[in-house]
């Protein structure tokens, strides 16, 4: 069986809204990252990254969630567009524009507004400036097509899913303002039966809720040379 190990943030909630979607039977496993869980010699194995989502898929391990997510619909081949070229090409793009620009400058820009020292007004201004600039192309993107691909729900939407649950921590309360399609797509999955399940998973654990000192030291282990 699949074991998706997860932690109830946006990476790992991809996985889980894909193979709720697809009702695929899977293991859950709580990675509890601010208590440092995925720092653990066992889990590096799976994800020598340390950081969830990870999968195993019997002997077969899988790390970062949009390859998990590409994984997954070759083989179970749901939510994928018709297989051409075109297709390909375009989902292929928006999955990298995601993990490489959506996750990375959101991440970054939650990190400086919310869990920094000061001074941290350049990093603030650049990261929220290019988390903004990220998502007003998916409003442009969403203004006049329901989905990512179209007409038709795919992996594209279920990898940005996981971070617009929660754009206005990212971007500030007010964000929805300025990113109204995203807004109307966003209440579309978010109203899906499936979604409300991956959300939902949460509740069979109890992970660390507290950024305190232990959970800053294994989160951001580089503060370390600060100190030093
Ligand atoms: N590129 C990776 C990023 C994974 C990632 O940053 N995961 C976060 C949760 S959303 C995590 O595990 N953080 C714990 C840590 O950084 O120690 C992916 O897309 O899966």
């Amino acid at each position: 069986m699949l074991k998706l190990y997860y932690h109830p943030s946006p990476n790992p909630l991809k996985i889980a809204l894909y193979l709720e979607e697809t009702g695929t039977p899977y293991e859950l496993i709580g990675v509890d990252t601010r208590k440092g869980e995925q720092h653990s010699a066992a889990f590096k194995t799976i994800n020598p990254n340390g950081k969830t989502p990870a999968m195993t898929d019997g002997d077969i391990r899988i790390f970062d969630s949009n390859a998990i997510l590409i994984y997954l619909a070759e083989k179970i081949g749901q939510f994928v567009p018709e297989n051409t070229p075109e297709n390909k090409a375009e989902m292929y793009s928006w999955l990298m524009f995601i993990a490489t620009g959506i996750g990375p400058y959101c991440g970054q820009a939650v990190h400086f507004k919310h869990f920094a020292p000061e001074p941290k007004e350049y990093a603030v201004n650049r990261y929220d400036f290019e988390a903004w600039r990220h998502w007003l192309i998916i409003e442009e993107r969403l203004t006049n097509q329901l989905y990512m691909m179209g007409d038709q729900y795919t992996i594209v939407d279920m990898s940005l899913w996981g971070w617009a649950r929660v754009i206005p921590f990212i971007l500030g309360a007010d964000a929805w303002e300025k990113l109204p399609n995203v807004k109307r797509w966003l209440d579309s999955i978010n109203a899906r039966p499936a979604a409300q399940r991956a959300e939902a998973l949460k509740a069979q654990f109890q992970f660390k809720t507290e950024m305190d000192e232990e959970a800053r030291k294994v989160l951001f282990p580089g503060n370390a040379r600060l100190a030093s």
